[in-house]
């Protein structure tokens, strides 16, 4: 009656882009100039578009909003990586990869606007609405990984997540499922150290969050998640596995979130200053940018115009919100059922009763 050892594994780290902005020449995923510079400008808008809305609502312009700063680069890695008919299954924090997978910004600024229309996504965008109830999205990307298996689709469904999104029950429902039915899902976890005031230590003991995945018999892999280049290398393995049909990856992108949890949180109230500082220093954009400049692909002047052109397309996009019409208010009882029911449709009688008079 010996004892053995019946499972054994490691969880690698993938990192390619030092924050100086050197790469590993050997780990370097096959980019061309014009695919970096592109990913550069991807998150330059995400920056400018992201600080816009957050003044937007301070303005009184715009409701809550979410800030994405400091996490450019995982999610414009992830979008570089997924094909076109791929679906994106995201959570609240990823209005960068949701506008680079097709949602015209202005609906972005109009959802959290508290107007319905803004999930109301032209056809042919392959992205779920915001999923703000805190893990229910990953249910929703193993179901359409598997229907994406069924119906014999090339597609893959991405869905992510936060760090403290992990410890909800429909994470490791939804990774369970994913792993049993070898979903073609890609689960993202952006790991920004924090879930609002709650860190990264007091979320869960596990030494990483990509080792869930190993309970599921699942792949998981942590990445550097300011690193652009570690972060499209890892989604471009989990994507070709889902589409091979060896089923789903976990990637636990590791970011920093630096401005606060919603415009309605005050980070600076559970977080030191000197951890934001050491963050900063870990710029996802300063970092590809000294990679850029270093190349000779990248000057003050582009940058100049760069910025130019990001703010005129954010106005744009403030300009297209302001023009659309006012919502009807009897739109928040609209759209969740096919049939209403009656205490519904009683409410909302009294309600456009009450707007008219
Ligand atoms: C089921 C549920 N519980 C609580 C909340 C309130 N809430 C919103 S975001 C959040 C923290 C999420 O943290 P994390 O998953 O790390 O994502 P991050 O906000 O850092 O992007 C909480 C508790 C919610 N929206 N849904
Ligand atoms: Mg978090």
């Amino acid at each position: 009656m010996p004892r053995t050892t019946v499972f054994e594994s490691v969880i690698e780290r993938l990192e390619i882009l030092a924050p100086d902005g050197v790469v590993d020449e050997g780990l370097m995923p096959g980019l061309n100039d014009d695919q970096v510079l592109e990913l550069y400008r991807n998150m330059v808008r995400m920056r400018v578009f992201d600080e816009k809305a957050v003044k937007l609502q301070r303005q009184g312009r715009m409701g809550t909003w979410p800030p994405l700063k400091g996490q450019e680069a995982a999610q414009a890695g992830v979008a570089l990586a997924m094909s076109d008919d791929d679906w994106l299954v995201p959570a609240f924090r990823e209005h960068g990869i949701m506008i680079l997978r097709g949602v015209p910004g202005h609906l972005v600024l109009a959802y959290w606007a508290g107007d319905e229309r803004g999930s109301a996504f032209p056809d042919g965008v392959r992205c779920f609405p915001i999923a703000v109830p805190v893990g229910s999205q990953f249910g929703h990307g193993a179901g359409l990984g598997m229907s994406l298996g069924l119906r014999g689709e090339q597609a893959v469904a991405v869905t992510f997540g936060g760090d403290g999104a992990t410890s909800e029950g429909d994470f490791h429902e939804a990774l369970n499922f994913a792993g049993v039915f070898k979903a073609r899902t890609v689960f993202v976890i952006q790991n920004n150290g924090w879930a609002i005031s709650v860190p990264r230590s007091g979320q869960t003991a596990s030494a990483t969050l990509a080792q869930k995945a190993l309970a599921y018999g699942i792949p998981g892999v942590q990445v550097d998640g300011n690193d652009v280049f570690a972060v499209y290398a890892a989604t471009m393995e989990a994507l070709e596995r889902a589409r091979s049909g060896d089923g789903p990856t976990l990637i636990e992108a590791v970011t920093y979130r630096l401005g606060d949890h919603t415009t309605a949180d005050d980070a600076g109230r559970y977080r030191t200053e000197e951890e934001v500082e050491a963050w900063k220093e870990r710029d996802p954009i300063l970092r590809l940018g000294r990679y850029l400049q270093a190349r000779g692909l990248w000057d003050d002047a582009r940058e100049e115009m760069l910025a130019e052109e990001a703010a005129k397309w954010v106005s744009s996009q403030i300009e297209a919100l302001e023009a659309m019409t006012p919502p009807d208010p009897a739109d928040i009882f609209r759209y969740m059922y096919a049939e209403m029911p009656a205490n519904l449709e009683e409410q909302m009688r009294s309600l456009i009763e009450e707007v008219a008079s």
